[in-house]
């Protein structure tokens, strides 16, 4: 097998950020439990943030029996990487979008199903409800631990570099990036614009040397991976809301004993819970923040968006791909959808 420079180079710079492992106990011994956690996202993000507190919380009630190495920002490779090693064991933790969780647990994406969501009140009582035990127990039969507590990522929006997008009409063959998943491909294809799937380590790339025009993702994300250097235009539309499943291997999880599986679970879970304040307060500001690094707002009225999901097909397929049951679920949180 020929590993490629660009895999070796990766291999040999995945060294956890500084400071970012647990905090040792002063006798420093060798943890009994040292495990490796690896993210897509920027040290500034709320998710590095708070799993960085998480990490130190295990190390000092575990008296350092567990301790969390993080490799943020796609240190050890992009989100299909990271999906493979946690499912491997090579590494114990990773959070994947639901949206590429979904490439291995297809049940995963539907609450990213088009404009299912109309607020944060819907979202957590379905991925905190039924809906996200369905989602944990799909997970739970290709050997992921799924914690309880989804983390933020947020509304999805549209980023631009030639056009604005006021209306649907705009995303006529639109060059957009998506993520590595089957359901943005999809969604953005019934909407007529050209998707492509690539993993976020190569937005900012693929941006600036215009290999596509567009893409879509919540503000916090455009803010801390600065690709309003890159892109000229937002439009709010509010088109999936999407959040971040925190998994572990099922094997390594499994090997924990019951009271360190306790203390780790109620520390990622307060911590994702955290996350989603931190969110919520980014939310407030962030807008304001874009549009003073020069990125213009439109806010394109759903109700095309919709109608040409609807006409497509979307709902009709997607209801039938994701199962009765579990859009069921979905539509007891946000009403009909098809
Ligand atoms: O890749 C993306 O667009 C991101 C960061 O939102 C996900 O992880 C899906």
């Amino acid at each position: 097998m020929i590993l490629s420079r660009r895999r070796a180079l990766q291999a040999l710079s995945a060294l956890p950020a500084a400071g970012l492992i647990g905090a040792m106990p002063r006798a420093a011994r060798a943890a009994e439990f040292s495990l490796k956690y690896g993210n897509n996202l920027p040290l500034t993000h709320p998710l590095n943030i708070r799993a960085q507190e998480a990490a130190e919380r295990i190390a000092r009630e575990t008296n350092g029996r567990v301790e969390i190495a993080i490799f943020p920002n796609n240190q050890l490779g992009g989100d299909t990487d990271m999906l493979a090693q946690v499912r491997s064991g090579a590494i114990t933790f990773f959070t994947p979008s639901a949206l590429v969780a979904a490439t291995l647990v297809p049940v995963a994406a539907i609450n990213a199903a088009g404009f299912a969501f109309a607020d944060y009140d819907q979202v957590w009582k379905a991925m905190d409800g039924p809906l996200g035990v369905h989602v944990r127990a799909a997970m739970a039969k290709v050997g992921l631990h799924a914690f309880e507590k989804m983390w933020d990522n947020g509304f999805r929006q549209i980023t631009s570099g030639a056009k604005p997008i006021e209306t649907a009409k705009d995303m006529d063959g639109l060059k957009i990036r998506v993520p590595v998943s089957p359901l943005s491909i999809s969604m953005f294809k019934a909407l007529a614009a050209s998707p492509t799937s690539l993993q976020f380590s190569e937005v900012y790339s693929s941006l600036q040397t215009r290999i596509v025009d567009a893409q879509e993702n919540p503000l916090p994300i455009i803010q801390v991976a600065k690709l309003y250097e890159v892109q000229k235009y937002c439009a709010i539309s509010n088109h999936i809301w999407d959040g971040f499943w925190f998994i572990a291997n099922g094997r390594a999880w499994q090997a924990l004993p019951a009271d360190l599986k306790a203390i780790v679970a109620g520390a990622i879970n307060d911590a994702g819970i955290k996350q989603r304040e931190d969110i919520k307060a980014f939310n407030a500001t962030v807008q304001s923040d874009l549009q003073a690094k020069g990125l213009t707002f439109t806010k394109p009225a759903p109700d095309s968006f919709r109608a040409k999901l609807r006409e497509a097909g979307f709902y009709g397929e997607w209801k039938t791909r994701f199962g009765e049951e579990a859009w069921g679920l979905l539509e007891n949180a946000v009403g009909k959808l098809a």
